[in-house]
């Protein structure tokens, strides 16, 4: 662990600063805080290890890391193990309400989009599982050729991980590099922002946060009931971000939250698409390692990494996201400003500079591709057809609601792709999402996508289908794992169904 007293000191002001803006924001006052930026834990002798503690603090659920309530940044290179200590702090009587009641506060991570093995002590969701006062004791292997990217954390104990990541149980997760694919991100300013939803259903203050973010009074899908979430960044309501116009920054933003979509946009400027889903574009297509869009639709459980520039001045620009239409069945996902863009000459705090040596050295390794024929594949009818369904009571993939005793629904020879189709039967978006395993979305609802891209989570039209090929190739993939909708709400209950990989 290298969180340093001075590291944890700052950490204590950035909390009071947190609890200074809940104030002034219930005061409705435009007060805003500089992003925080969260600690970073790295490798030492190829090795990350830390202590995470789940913990109750305030009436939610939490991460706590160092003596406070904060998820780290955890990153390593490709070759590294994480080591985690993971310790059930929760109490052993939940006050809180989950999915599937009531909470048993059992807890354990997953670590959503690396390619590593589904097996214990690794990304194993379903024996892994700590009752309170127990402990989890997780080593990951990252391979050696792993693509650079972000990747996240959070827990997945089915039936109550909805509560948990909404309640801010997820981080982020760094494997360094990406500056061998994407050169132009030498040298630029690196932000990591987490961005999770916040549940103010219950929150005397609910108007006046509605107001802050400057959610719109009229709703904007077909769904009915009034937005019951605001998105936070790095735990904070609408913080400022520092950037000088014309300056380039390297942002990389993980949408950590439960159930809610991004539909991400940067006022006035473009975002130059430098990874999505923790895979860079170049890994691919080393003849585009850059894509510019002026916004781009996230899922939850999605990133993205991007080259943004800084507006110019006198210009009050934010980020924000836009209103995604959910459908009739779906929850109110409305536009609302996620942080204040602001010009600066001097940055607020220090940057995420001060790369290791071993990072160093391997920015220097010559990277590695894997430019793929797929046409082939995409001519053959499904391999496997996954379809959502719902009903009052509960969520359903192929008919069959998740069991943890369930066999596996499907089988993928290791070595193959395979083609799929996610066909959505319902009134509403749902992400679908596969562990260990990325894939290319290609088509939707049948037709050409105009931009298809390598995603471990994509989003599902109602009424709709996606046509992906899933890469099955990497061998450490071995095991019995897990695909399910990434509306964890719907994941603990029932839309989820195992996979072995053999
Ligand atoms: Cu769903």
């Amino acid at each position: 662990m290298l969180v340093t007293n001075h590291k944890a000191g700052k950490w204590a002001h950035i909390l009071l600063l947190i609890g200074a803006e809940f104030f002034f924001a219930s005061l409705g006052r435009a007060q805003t805080v500089p992003l925080p930026e969260p600690p970073q834990v790295r490798p030492k002798n190829h090795v990350t290890s830390l202590a995470l503690h789940g913990v109750n603090e305030n009436g939610r659920d939490a991460f706590a890391f160092g003596g406070h309530n904060i998820a780290p940044v955890i990153r390593a290179s490709p070759g590294d193990v994480l080591k985690i200590d993971y310790i059930n702090d929760l109490p052993s009587k939940s006050l809180e309400t989950c999915a599937v009641n009531p909470c048993m506060d059992m807890t354990n991570l997953h670590f959503h989009g690396l390619t590593v093995s589904p097996d214990s002590p690794q990304d194993d969701v379903l024996t892994m599982l700590a009752q309170p006062s127990h402990a989890l004791h997780y080593s990951v292997e990252i391979p050696r050729d792993h693509p650079p990217g972000l990747y996240w954390y959070h827990t997945h104990p089915h039936g109550e991980s909805e509560r948990q990541v909404l309640d801010g149980m997820s981080g982020a997760i760094v494997i360094e590099g990406i500056k061998r694919y994407v050169p132009e991100v030498k040298g630029l300013r690196e932000r990591v922002l987490v961005l999770r939803g916040r549940s103010i259903e219950h929150d005397p203050n609910a108007a006046e946060l509605r107001q802050h973010v400057g959610i719109p009074s009229k709703g904007c899908g077909g769904e009915k009931e009034p937005p019951e979430e605001i998105f936070t960044v790095n735990g904070v309501v609408r913080p400022r971000i520092q950037i000088a116009p014309n300056e380039r920054q390297f942002w990389r933003v993980v949408n950590a939250s439960a159930d809610r979509y991004l539909d991400l946009q940067l006022d006035g400027q473009t975002l130059e698409i430098v990874a999505l889903d923790g895979m860079p574009l170049a890994y691919h297509n080393p003849k585009a390692p850059t894509r510019t869009t002026n916004h781009l639709l996230l899922a939850p459980a999605g990133r993205l990494e991007a080259i943004v520039t800084g507006p110019q001045p006198g210009t009050h620009s934010a980020l924000r996201t836009l209103c995604v239409d959910t459908g009739s069945a779906g929850d109110p996902n409305p536009e609302m400003v996620l942080a204040d863009v602001v010009p600066a000459k001097n940055s607020d705090q220090p940057g995420l500079h001060a790369p290791l040596k071993q990072a160093d050295a391997i920015d220097n390794r010559p990277p590695v591709y894997k430019p793929i024929d797929v046409e082939p594949l995409k001519k053959t009818a499904p391999d496997f057809t996954v379809t959502f369904t719902e009903d009052k009571n509960g969520f359903y993939i192929n008919g069959r609601k998740f069991a943890m005793d369930a066999s596996p629904m499907t089988t993928a020879r290791i070595g193959t792709y395979q083609h799929w189709r996610i066909v959505n039967q319902t009134d509403e978006l749902h992400p679908f999402h596969i562990h260990q395993v990325h894939f290319l979305a290609y088509a939707e609802n049948g037709v050409p996508l105009a931009n298809p891209a390598w995603l471990d989570t994509v989003n599902v039209p109602y009424a709709g289908s996606v046509d992906v090929i899933l890469d099955f190739t990497n061998p450490v993939i071995k095991g019995m794992s897990v695909f399910h909708c990434h509306l964890l709400n719907h994941e603990d209950k029932g839309m989820m169904a195992k996979i072995l990989f053999n």
